[in-house]
């Protein structure tokens, strides 16, 4: 393993958790070539958006446009070289190859959304500044995801879901500690049939992206992005959860009234399963939007986590007044609790006859679960689960 450069590689670790290293080789020297439309947060380690005009045009997101979350370098894997190992009280249990898995293992696929816990952050900052990357709301986005069950892998390693309780996932990216990207789930997810958890290697029917995890990563759908755990080199089945930093420290959501000096990390549960979220895309917030038989044309996405599905986007130009139901352009058929895409949404809305509009939506999922009004109730320090109505204000023309 490198050791790198004086950098701190990880925009969500504290000062002391990283260490001053030295070493000549350039931890970014294999850095994918990447989309010149990616609306780019953090250029080391690298991190980007779709373009919002883009995000809502397409079901299925484009690789090339798919957001990325990278917390340390691309690591450099070479496939021959390359197996996954699993691995439980610290005794190695499994060991597969690409084409072992490929070949040993019947192929699935799942439509599923991935999205960042920190998505939509930008709108809580406004409330009060938090810690984190400033993310927009394209911190997200829909593929198909081909591989083999995790719990088809698991089984044939001889894992019994009663015996343990979690399931590790350990990336081969390196902090500067050198220590890996790790995470982990509840086994119950891990090996529960309806839980449609896989270990992916084709991301939209082409091996998956370097920044999306070659050659491998799971996929946990309905869970925060940071359980999909890419690059993926070793699976430990354990009675612990994961004791890495993005487990215990980070993507934990706090009280309003918490900050970092009185944060207890040790008493907030990790986010999993992800609360309802809906945002507008187009049109955005400044815009100047021509209306058209008294009406404008608002589009844009709902999502929840937890295999629930969107039922529901209520929009509205006046201040939650009157409230209009959108039309969903596209949905997967899956039912819920097994229902992992978002929705797309479009509505032609009045708008009387004002110069100006604040449009506001939310989203209402298969459990009656809907959004909160504003952030001021849900700020946390982290800036994470930042779910509130979407509002975009817009000029008008005729
Ligand atoms: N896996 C590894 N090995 N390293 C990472 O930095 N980032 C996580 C997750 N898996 C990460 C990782 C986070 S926080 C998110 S939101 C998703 O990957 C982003 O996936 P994407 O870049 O394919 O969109
Ligand atoms: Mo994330």
């Amino acid at each position: 393993m490198s050791k790198y450069l004086n950098i701190i590689t990880s925009c969500n670790l504290d000062k002391n958790d990283t260490v001053t290293v030295t070493d000549l080789e350039n931890p970014y020297g294999k850095e994918p070539k990447r989309h010149v439309a990616l609306k780019t947060v953090n250029s080391q380690p690298f991190n980007a958006e779709t373009p919002i005009s883009l995000l809502c045009e397409n079901f299925i997101t484009p690789n090339d446009l798919f957001y990325v979350r990278n917390h340390l370098p691309v690591p450099d894997v070479n496939l021959k070289d390359y197996a996954l190992e699993i691995e439980t009280n610290d005794k190695l249990v499994g060991k597969f190859t690409l084409d072992q898995l490929k070949q040993d293992f019947p192929t699935v696929s799942i439509v599923a959304t991935l999205m960042c816990a920190g998505n939509r952050r930008s709108d809580m900052t406004k409330i009060k500044a938090v810690k984190g990357l400033n993310w927009g709301p394209c911190a997200i986005g829909t593929a198909t995801w081909t591989g083999v069950r995790l719990r088809d892998v698991l089984k044939r390693v001889g894992i019994k879901e009663d015996e343990f309780k979690h399931v590790h996932f350990e990336g081969i990216d390196y902090d500067v500690t050198g220590s890996q990207y790790g995470t982990s789930i509840p086994i119950w997810k891990a090996m529960d049939k309806r839980g449609d958890v896989i270990l992916a290697y084709e991301m939209n029917g082409v091996s998956l992206p370097l920044d999306h995890g070659y050659p491998l990563r799971v996929v946990v759908p309905g869970v925060a992005g940071a359980r999909n755990v890419k690059w993926l080199g070793k699976i430990i089945i354990s009675n612990e959860e994961s004791q890495s930093h993005w487990q215990q420290n980070d993507y934990k959501g706090f009280s309003p009234s918490i900050d970092y000096d009185t944060a207890d990390f040790t008493k907030a549960p990790p986010i999993q399963e992800m609360p309802v979220i809906s945002a507008i895309c187009q049109p955005t917030h400044g815009d100047v939007v021509t209306v058209m038989n008294d009406r404008i044309r608002v589009k844009g996405y709902a999502w929840s986590g937890g295999g629930q599905k969107i039922i529901r986007v209520d929009v509205s130009v006046d201040q939650g007044k009157t409230w209009y139901v959108a039309d969903f352009t596209a949905q997967d058929t899956a039912e819920p609790p097994r229902h992992w895409a978002w929705t797309l949404w479009s509505l032609d809305i009045p708008v009387g006859d004002n110069q100006e509009v604040e449009i506001w939506c939310k989203a209402v999922d298969s459990s009656y679960n809907t959004q909160p009004e504003n952030f001021q109730n849900i700020w946390n320090f982290r800036g994470v689960l930042s779910n509130a109505y979407h509002k975009v204000r817009v000029q008008l023309s005729r």
